[in-house]
């Protein structure tokens, strides 16, 4: 039983529902769903600051980023709190299955209420050299994005 679960409906030029669980207080939050019509490779997967789809996916707004770091991959003790690095999409499709140990379900670092964005790139977890790489990844288009919100039980 978890302490709480959220979820996320993609919607735009690829689709997909993403769930969120957190077991404990200060546990890690384990992400898991599908994707579907995203081309084979890897896609930039970010939680956005706003869950305000009122301009497509444009008005989720930047990386959720409350502690003014720079943008890094998930294991980097510098990163934004919502970059949750990539997704791989294979020829049958795209499995998400991350645990991630910064994003959480309540307190400061929930993400309940912002915007799930899929990219159309790889992101580059900061280190491609790319002007965009410190503040996005550099990963291109937002495909995808939906808001994050308490899953019914
Ligand atoms: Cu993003
Ligand atoms: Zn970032």
């Amino acid at each position: 039983m978890s302490l709480i679960d959220a979820v996320c409906v993609l919607k735009g030029d690829v689709t997909g529902a993403i769930t969120f669980s957190q077991q404990s207080a200060d546990g890690p939050v384990s992400i898991k769903g599908q994707i579907t019509g995203l081309t084979e490779g890897k896609h930039g997967f970010h939680i956005h600051e706003f869950g305000d789809n009122t301009d497509g996916c444009t008005s989720a707004g930047p990386h959720f980023d409350p502690f003014k770091k720079t943008h890094g991959a998930p294991e980097d003790e510098e990163r934004h709190v919502g970059d949750l690095g990539n997704v791989k999409a294979g020829a049958d499709g795209c499995i998400v299955d991350i645990e991630d140990k910064v994003i959480k379900l309540t307190g400061p670092n929930s993400i309940i209420g912002r915007s799930l964005v899929v990219h159309a790139d790889e992101d580059d977890l900061g280190k491609g050299g790319h002007k965009l790489s410190k503040t996005t990844g550099n990963a291109g288009a937002r495909l995808a994005c939906g808001v994050i919100g308490i899953k019914k039980k």
